[in-house]
């Protein structure tokens, strides 16, 4: 452990050394720099003692590929896992300098829409925690998601340079570069009999640039690496075009092989067969698959025991390709068989479906596909010709509608997930339900071909982030409460029970969500201008702007609740603050109007003398994971209220547990689990179950607006976005209340309004008794534990992966 001497020394010397001014003199950025220059010493050393580590130990390794990291900012992290964050939070403060605004200065990396995103950045951190080999390959993307402004209500979309003044964290490997091709054709070589060699010809060739950035484990010595790919042109500047005074033309290829990394798809769990997109994805597939081989020969390993060192690990369908590409080059370059490389293949490979949506499922058009990637195209149709085959003769499947289904290949498009599941040994969904779905329902024709692929692992959450560092407070009551060991193993936050009647730690639970709520009521004042009484309820729905996330449901309530109130300004209620927060993805018109929708009633609520402040609702722009750490630990109430089947787990719901907000949710995704883990008291549940919305679906007896004009509560709130009550366009927002009543109400709003209006009283209620209520929000932080994602990753390793820690039982 380092002594505060050591660290001032070593600080004030880095400082000098980059920018030759002592403390005094230099600017927050620059010591900003300096402290994390000094955080990559301190974990340099042990990033190089880790991969010699992993390497001599000839323990398995998983790599885990994804289209999105959203790592959120890496200094305060950093510093905390090499328990250094104290030692200078207080060296900074002494020296009159806010430890928050050092923090500030560095840019949070947006390479992520969501929790897809998030939960593998969980991963990195729960692998390296428990010492395992585990690392990440990913794109750098120099545009992450796009910057959320509000302007007039709407949002605007602003593009997110977040490399313009260079990222600290990453270290570049331009000499580890790989060779990534596209287009050209294909020509046969035979080989003697009726075999043939294949050879890529006139193909157009893209550097693969890695980035690596260090993923510290938490006090354990351990670093992992996430490599992140850029893309650059191996083509120079065009001299001769320059020559001709073309300045564009001389630079076009080097701008069209950059455009791949370039900028981060902003459509969270939507599918756009863009060519770009392609690209983007056989980019990372190629360079990681090309670099995990080259590595595994470095160390002399055979290629025919690749499953016994390498686990890929395919997440969501976009790296799929990774199944034809590891296919290529072991048949290609290596000279497998087919049936060799196949085997190695599908051992090697695992995949996670992450949503049920059916606009989420990735296809591609052949066309396309083939033209991009013509050996991959070979090689995908090869896949489907025998597993087509194999499903005829082996499995007897001889219905042409079955047969159609289980098809890669079909309508003139590849189907990602039926690749996926074809070349891989393991399938999970992330939540009970939607594990079960997928097996009985969305794929059940493959979980009859293929019963022991299907798996469930539910979603998980880091707890080092979202509880011990994003809520010091109640981290610091819990620790003189039950002791330190739920830190390493969070389960224990179990013992926090013993305490859920002892009157002094429920007010100091009060207190603390109190202190909290104070905090983030200055944070919405600063942002937004509104004034919030932090003794009102916090209620919170922050999280990507989806119709079937239904923040419409929320904010239709709120427009009820105030219709209430301005008719009735005496009504006894709770005063309460609804916070929402979340992007929408740039084309998607209903969620922007969602939005403007939120800001508008916003504005009439916020202004409105007559209700006496009883309710205020905030929208905050630009969410991230920075925005969310400020939010969570102030939230008394969580909502988690999609249309029940279609979340496939969310993790948010996981966080406000685990901070002690009581959840109001439908049986959706992992908040079924959270009701099995807190109990049904300590949760407010309301809206249509599993079974009801299929049934509802397969007979189409649902008729929105029948219920419409039969509910005059539902019929008032809803020609309220219509009437001008909120607004000065009474057509304003005619396309939501389309939606609703014209176009069958796909989400069930309605259908689910009054249900979700008498929960929403029923936390009115339960929350005028502190104490209870209080109670209640311990026994969620004690059930949270379970939620933590190194669990998730422990059972990944062992029933998945077959990967081991490699720890030798020593922590710091
Ligand atoms: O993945 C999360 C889950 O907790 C959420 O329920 C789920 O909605 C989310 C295409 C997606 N599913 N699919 C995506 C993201 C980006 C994209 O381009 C799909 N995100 C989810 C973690 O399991």
């Amino acid at each position: 452990m380092l002594t505060k001497d050591v660290f001032v020394t070593e600080y004030e010397k880095m400082l000098y050394s980059i920018f030759g001014d002592d403390f005094e003199e230099s600017t927050i950025q620059e010591k900003y720099t300096a402290l994390c220059a000094l955080v990559k010493i301190f974990s340099g050393k042990r990033w190089h003692a880790t991969r010699r580590k992993q390497e001599e130990s000839g323990e398995k390794a998983v790599y885990y590929f994804s289209m999105e990291f959203l790592t959120g900012k890496f200094l305060r992290k950093n510093l905390e896992y090499l328990d250094v964050y104290d030692i200078a939070e207080e060296y900074f403060e002494e020296r009159g300098v806010c430890m928050a605004d050092l923090l500030d200065a560095e840019h949070e990396p947006g390479l992520g829409n969501g929790g897809l995103g998030r939960l593998a950045v969980a991963f990195l951190d729960s692998l390296s925690s428990l010492a395992m080999p585990g690392h990440g390959y990913g794109i750098r993307y120099e545009k992450g998601l796009f910057q959320q402004v509000i302007d007039n209500g709407a949002q605007r979309e602003k593009p997110d340079s977040w490399l313009v003044e260079g990222n600290i964290w990453e270290r570049k490997m331009y000499q580890e570069k790989l060779e990534v091709r596209f287009g050209g054709r294909i020509l046969y070589i035979p080989k003697g009999g009726n075999k043939y060699t294949f050879k890529h010809v006139d193909y157009q060739t893209v550097y693969a640039v890695p980035y690596d950035i260090p993923v510290l484990g938490f006090r354990n010595d351990n670093v992992n690496t996430l490599r992140l790919w850029g893309a650059e042109s191996k083509d120079d500047l065009n001299l001769v075009e320059f020559g001709k005074g073309n300045v564009c033309g001389a630079f076009e290829q080097i701008n069209r092989v950059k455009s791949i990394s370039q900028v981060l798809y902003p459509d969270d769990t939507t599918y756009d067969g863009k060519r770009l997109r392609l690209q983007q994805e056989y980019f990372l597939v190629s360079s990681g698959i090309q670099d995990i081989l080259r590595n595994h020969l470095r160390l002399e390993r055979p290629l025919a025991k690749l499953p016994e060192y390498v686990a890929i690990h395919i997440n969501d369908t976009h790296p799929a390709m990774a199944v034809p590409e590891l296919m290529r080059i072991l048949m290609d370059e290596y000279n497998f068989e087919w049936e060799d490389a196949w085997r190695i293949t599908v051992k090697t490979c695992a995949f996670t479906n992450h949503t049920l949506l059916a606009e989420a499922m990735e296809t591609w058009d052949v066309g396309l596909y083939r033209e991009l990637l013509p050996r991959i195209w070979q090689i995908t149709e090869e896949i489907n010709h025998r597993f087509v085959h194999a499903l005829k003769s082996k499995y007897n499947v001889q219905d042409p509608a079955k047969l159609e289904k289980l098809s890669i290949i079909k309508n003139n498009a590849v189907h990602m997930v039926n690749i996926a599941i074809v070349g891989t040994h393991s399938i999970n969904g992330v939540a009970k339900l939607h594990s079960d779905l997928l097996k009985d329902k969305e794929l059940n024709h493959f979980y009859q071909i293929y019963p022991e692929r299907f798996n469930n692992k539910t979603n998980g959450i880091i707890h080092r982030h979202w509880l011990l560092s994003a809520n010091r407070g109640l981290t610091s009551l819990v620790r003189d409460l039950i002791g330190d060991d739920f830190m390493t193993n969070p389960r224990e936050l179990h013992k926090l029970r013993a305490y859920e009647d002892d009157p002094a730690v429920l007010e100091e639970i009060a207190k603390i969500k109190h202190r909290n709520k104070v905090t983030m009521a200055t944070y919405i004042h600063y942002t937004t201008g509104i004034t919030v009484n932090p003794y009102s309820i916090f209620d919170m729905q922050a999280k990507r702007i989806h119709e079937y996330k239904r923040q419409l449901l929320n904010i239709l309530h709120v427009m009820h609740l105030y219709k209430t109130l301005k008719a009735n300004p005496n009504m006894d209620i709770t005063p309460r603050t609804f916070v929402f927060a979340g992007k929408a993805a740039p084309g998607y018109y209903i969620a922007k109007e969602i939005i403007k929708l939120i800001n508008t009633v916003a504005k009439t609520v916020n202004n409105d003398l007559t209700i006496k402040e009883k309710i205020k609702v905030v929208f905050l722009k630009n969410y991230n994971v920075s925005v969310a750490t400020n939010m969570i630990p102030a939230a008394d109430v969580s909502q988690q209220i999609s249309t029940t089947t279609k979340e496939a787990s969310g993790t948010s719901n996981m966080k406000y547990m685990m901070n002690g907000a009581i959840t109001l949710a439908t049986l959706d995704g992992a908040n079924i689990e959270i009701r099995d883990e807190v109990g049904e008291e300590n949760i407010v549940l309301f809206g249509l179950k599993a079974d009801e919305i299929h049934e509802l679906y397969r007979t189409g007896s649902y008729d929105s607006a029948a219920l419409y004009n039969s509910d005059q509560v539902i019929r008032e709130t809803v020609n309220s976005l219509i009437s001008g009550e909120f607004h000065v366009s009474q057509e304003e927002f005619r396309a939501i209340y389309d939606t609703l009543v014209k176009y069958g109400d796909k989400f069930f709003v309605l259908k689910d309004f009054n249900d979700y209006k008498r929960a929403q009283a029923t936390i009115n209620d339960l929350y005028q008794d502190e104490k209870q209520w209080a109670a209640m929000s311990l026994r969620n932080t004690a059930a949270s534990g379970v939620f933590s994602s190194d669990y998730t990753i422990q059972r990944y390793a062992k029933e998945i992966w077959n990967i081991k820690s490699l720890t030798d039982g020593k922590g710091w």
